[in-house]
Formats: C-alpha cells, sequence, structure tokens
C-alpha cells in the first residue's frame, strides 16, 4: 500500500506499551515518525530502538532541534545516529562552527539533515521569518535533504519551495495548531507533520487516514 505524506509527532510523556502498538498500527500507512525531546528524555534512546521495529519502514527522525556548537551538535547526534534516518537542526546557529561540523558528520554516517527554515507558531516571524532570504540562502549552501517549512503560513512554504529546488520540505502546524491537512502539500510541502490531531484522537488510525486523503489529494493535483 501507497504511504500517505504524513510524519507522525510523538511527543508522548508516557511511554507504555500502548504507544508502540498505536505507532505499529498507523506505521503501514504513514511515511514516517518524528520523536521529540519530551519522548526521549520521558522515554530514553531505547524508545527508538523499539520504534524502530513498530516501524515498518517508515522512517525515523529524532526532532532534537540542535543548536549549538558543532562539537556538542555531533555528540549528541552520535547518540542517535545508530536509531533514527534524520536529525533535526535549526538554521539560526550559522555555519561556521557549528552546522558546518555537523554536515560533515551526518554525511559520514549517511544520515539525514532537516533544518529548521521557518517555524508554525507566531514568534517565527521575530527572527526566522524576518530573515527568511538569509536563512535560505544558507540552506542553499549546506543542501540539506530538508527543511522545516509552517504548515500555518502557506506563502512562507510556496517561497521555499521556489528557492530551495530538490530540498524535501516537512510541514508542522496541521490541526492543533489551526493548519487543515493538506494545506502545506498543497503550497508545495513534502510531508505534514501532525502530532495530536493523531494520537491525541479517539480513532488515531481513522483521523492518519482523513489526513493522509488530504494530503493525497493536493499530491495528486501537484503532479
Ligand atoms: P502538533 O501536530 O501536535 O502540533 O505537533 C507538531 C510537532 O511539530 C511537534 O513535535 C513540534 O515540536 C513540531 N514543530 C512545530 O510544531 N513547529 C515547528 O515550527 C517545528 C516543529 O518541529
Amino acid at each position: 500500500m501507497r504511504r500517505y505524506p504524513l510524519i507522525v509527532a510523538i511527543d508522548e510523556t508516557s511511554c507504555d506499551k500502548a504507544l508502540f502498538s498505536l505507532a505499529s498500527s498507523i506505521s503501514p500507512i504513514v511515511s514516517g515518525f518524528k520523536v521529540g525531546i519530551p519522548t526521549l528524555i520521558s522515554c530514553g534512546l531505547g524508545f527508538l530502538k523499539e520504534l524502530r521495529s513498530a516501524a515498518n519502514g517508515a522512517f525515523l527522525i529524532a526532532d532534537l532541534k540542535l543548536a549549538d556548537i558543532g562539537d556538542v551538535m555531533v555528540k549528541t547526534t552520535s547518540l542517535v545516529k545508530d536509531y533514527v534516518d534524520a536529525v533535526i537542526a535549526h538554521a539560526f546557529v550559522g555555519r561556521e562552527g557549528a552546522l558546518d561540523a555537523l554536515v560533515d558528520s551526518i554525511r559520514k554516517w549517511d544520515l539525514k539533515l532537516i533544518l529548521v527554515a521557518s517555524m508554525s507558531h507566531a514568534g517565527s516571524l521575530e527572527f526566522y521569518d524576518a530573515d527568511l532570504d538569509r536563512v535560505l540562502g544558507l540552506v542553499r549552501e549546506l543542501a540539506p535533504w530538508g527543511v522545516v517549512a509552517p504548515a500555518t503560513r502557506p506563502e512562507v512554504i510556496k517561497r521555499v519551495r521556489i528557492e530551495l529546488d530538490g530540498v524535501k520540505i516537512v510541514s508542522p502546524g496541521v490541526g492543533a495548531q489551526g493548519a487543515r491537512p493538506g494545506d502545506a502539500i498543497c503550497a508545495g510541502a513534502d510531508y505534514e507533520i501532525i502530532g495530536r490531531a493523531i494520537l491525541g484522537s479517539k480513532d488515531p488510525l481513522g483521523a492518519a487516514v482523513q489526513a493522509g486523503e488530504a494530503a493525497s489529494r493536493c499530491q495528486a493535483q501537484r503532479l
């Protein structure tokens, strides 16, 4: 079966078996899972290992939101590198002494890097969006696998799509933060990130199918 262009965000702080059986039931229809810091701190790195076997081939992203000097970002990434396919880092820390070192190690480890280019909350307008041209210039130089751009502001996604050909766009903000499923894909994103609207639903599988169908319709329109 074809996977929907959805990435399920796991930020839960309870690490019980129910979460794995939920992940396991959703995994055949979604493209990936993104595991956030609340879950990594609460459940430990063992969570990633267990999720890998529940994921049925869906890719795994460690959402570490790295924003430090290169040495520390590399050390942090080395702790998860054997369990995930990709890590997320902030772009604003800049290249020299920071992202340059991370990019080198990520290449060596055959991981994917996703850089935050713009965020889904309103405060993103204060810094990221105010300097979006320079952020996108840096992203273009570093050529990561993907960028984060907000489903809540499709106009930003459209701009990122035009400026960064060939870079995957992953878009959070769907459901709990107000964007409708499909909005980001229609604007040019490759994947929509959805957390609470799926995992907090009474029927997570049904919620994933509904969001996935909306996203797929947009994908089909763009082809
Ligand atoms: P939710 O669908 O429950 O709002 O979750 C969104 C997820 O996307 C969270 O894991 C959050 O950390 C992440 N995220 C976000 O909401 N906005 C951003 O700009 C970047 C993110 O990674």
